[in-house]
């Protein structure tokens, strides 16, 4: 069975300016623009007490509690600190899946034999967090990743939810926890008396999708642990590409090459350690005409040397040298994680 990890830092802007700045501990305060035209992007676990939240327009929040602190974003050092922790928590597992700027998945099912309980597992994910940037989190664990995520939400801030009977769990909740369950759908659901998640689970099927559509049966599913999600695929790229497009037409060739040549090496450089197999160049001519021509290898290769020489080439062979060019292109594709990750194995392995 694969067990999943959900992780949400806790009111994640405002704990990043706490730990910069201990006055603000024991302060109601929030994110914002300062003021009164913006509105709240994060508000301490103090200032909620006073129902202040995301999204809510600075000039209310202020009236709703007097001594409330604003203080301005800084999204830059944010994303620093996010990205500081997801390269910690992406190292617990190949698996692993970066939902937002401060939640992700993270498969832990290989953790069991390492500690004694889902719950140690749990801490464990929350102290990988704190050493990396000293923020806290909260952790949701189950086989269903959505249930991770409702479980994780269920109990904040610096709480750790282990989930064993998805149902148990689900029923007694309201359905407005559960994701796509929108104020508008919640609604028509309450209309028809349904106020848990253990209601909608007790509904006949048939109901559900006349009331609610076919799409309901989703949750349905998931409430009656008929259905687990899994944690989402990275979307990988399959080609990476880049094109410069020149401040007046060409037709001089070293100038081209030139470009071309350039144009390779970028692309080399993002590629970073994934492996190709075709390489593709793009001619569009002064009238707006375009030719693509590839070339495909029998290896996959990860060679710069043999982007830029493939590139060249087939721009020398299929360029049309009475033709003005005004954009060229270089595009790297097929690209073959297996290979990759091979190759970074038998490199490991000759360690
Ligand atoms: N955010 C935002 N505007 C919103 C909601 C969120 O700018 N309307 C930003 C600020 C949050 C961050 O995204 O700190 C993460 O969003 P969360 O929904 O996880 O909220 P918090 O982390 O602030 O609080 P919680 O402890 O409930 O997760
Ligand atoms: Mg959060």
């Amino acid at each position: 069975m694969t067990l999943i990890a959900h992780v949400d830092m806790d009111c994640f802007f405002c704990s990043c300016e706490e730990r910069d700045d201990k006055t603000l501990a024991n302060k109601p305060f929030a994110i914002g623009q300062a003021g009164t035209r913006g509105v709240i992007s994060s508000a301490n676990y103090l200032a909620r007490t006073y129902g202040i939240h995301a999204a809510m327009p600075v000039f209310k929040a202020k009236t709703q509690c007097k001594e409330l602190v604003i203080v301005e974003g800084n999204f830059r050092k944010y994303s620093i600190i996010s990205r500081q922790i997801m390269q910690q928590l992406a190292l617990l597992s190949p698996r692993f899946y970066q939902a937002s700027i401060d939640e992700a998945y993270v498969d832990i099912s290989h953790l069991f034999s390492r500690f004694n309980s889902l719950e140690e597992i749990g801490n464990h994910v929350k102290e990988v967090v704190r050493a990396s940037s000293q923020i806290s989190c909260s952790v949701g664990i189950a086989s269903c990743a959505l249930t991770a995520k409702i479980a994780c939400a269920s109990n904040k801030p610096a709480g750790v939810t282990v989930v064993t009977k998805q149902r148990e769990f689900l029923s007694p909740l309201d359905i407005s926890v559960m994701p796509g369950i929108g104020k508008q759908l919640a609604k028509n659901m309450r209309s028809k008396g349904i106020q848990s998640l253990g209601d909608l689970g007790r509904c006949a099927p048939i109901r559900i999708k006349e009331w609610f559509g076919e799409r309901a049966l989703y949750f349905w599913q998931i409430v009656r642990a008929e259905k687990e999600t899994d944690i989402p695929r990275t979307k990988k790229p399959r080609s990476v590409s880049k094109e410069q497009t020149f401040l007046s037409d060409t037709k001089e060739v070293t100038v081209l090459l030139a470009e071309i040549r350039h144009l390779a090496k970028e692309v080399s450089a993002r590629l970073g350690k994934k492996f190709f197999r075709t390489i593709a160049i793009k001619i569009k001519y002064g009238d707006f005409t375009t030719i693509t021509r590839e070339e495909t290898v029998r290896y996959a290769t990860n060679s710069q040397d043999a982007l830029v020489t493939s590139a060249c080439k087939l721009f020398y062979v299929h360029y049309d040298r009475k033709r003005f060019v005004r954009l060229v292109g270089v595009k790297a594709g097929n690209i073959d994680y297996e290979a990759s990750l091979q190759t970074t194995l038998d490199i490991f392995m000759k360690r």
